[in-house]
């Protein structure tokens, strides 16, 4: 046992990372140390050369976003054609952390911020009722849990807010903020309401990691 702890640990997945419980309705916890600088500032190298206006997604329509003045943010997402062993390794990494199988991962998305910009108080989990939100169940079910990695420490905002739970996280590069947008039970819960607050100065880079019920196809 005690080797195969020592060779996971070598192969990087069990990072030296800390897990702090910041509220337990709706679970939210700081994982500090999660990504190393070196890992942060390979991601944020990856996504620069493809950052595209970041979208939501359009209630009305099946499998289409749109661009909203609430989300002002850059992203792209880390597709398999991109995806390189660091990149692997950071999903290892999640799937260990949250015990949710690596395949009900959605890619993991990078997103910029730039002074200024924000992703106002939304929910991640998806409105059945809807065309739009019925065609992302398709693919996996709910969002479980959301990781947000953060790449860089902005000179000044861009908190993780939770207004419901009255939560807030300053982004630290390196670290990460874990929350669940479904009760223990599964059922959606809106005390997950959360958002990132403007970026007063500087800017910020994120990287998220949307976690589903069942694989993601
Ligand atoms: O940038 C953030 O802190 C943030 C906050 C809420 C990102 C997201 N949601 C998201 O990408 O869903
Ligand atoms: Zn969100």
């Amino acid at each position: 046992m005690r080797i195969f702890l020592f060779l996971l640990f070598l192969t990087n997945i069990c990072a030296e990372y800390t897990v702090q419980t910041l509220s337990t309705s709706p679970r939210i916890y700081y994982i500090e140390n999660f990504l190393s600088e070196k890992e942060c500032n390979h991601l944020i190298n990856l996504a620069t050369p493809h950052l595209q206006p970041s979208t939501v997604i359009d209630d009305h329509t099946a499998h289409k976003g749109k661009l909203d003045a609430r989300r002002t943010s850059q992203g792209m997402f880390i597709l398999d054609h991109i995806k390189d062993k660091t990149v692997l390794r950071i999903e290892k990494r999640i799937a260990a952390l949250t015990q949710i199988p690596i395949e009900n991962g959605e890619s993991i998305q990078v997103l910029q911020y730039k002074q200024g910009a924000e992703y106002q108080p939304h929910f991640d989990y998806f409105n059945p009722a809807t065309p739009g939100g019925a065609s992302h169940l398709n693919r996996g079910g709910q969002r479980l849990a959301s990781l947000i990695m953060y790449l860089n420490t902005p000179a000044s905002g861009g908190e993780t807010i939770f207004p419901s739970a009255k939560v807030s996280v300053s982004p630290k590069k390196g670290g990460a903020v874990l929350f669940y947008n479904c009760s223990p039970e599964g059922e959606v819960d809106p005390k997950s309401l959360h958002g990132g607050a403007p970026v007063k100065d500087g800017e910020k880079w994120i990287a998220t990691k949307w976690l589903r019920q069942h694989e993601f196809h």
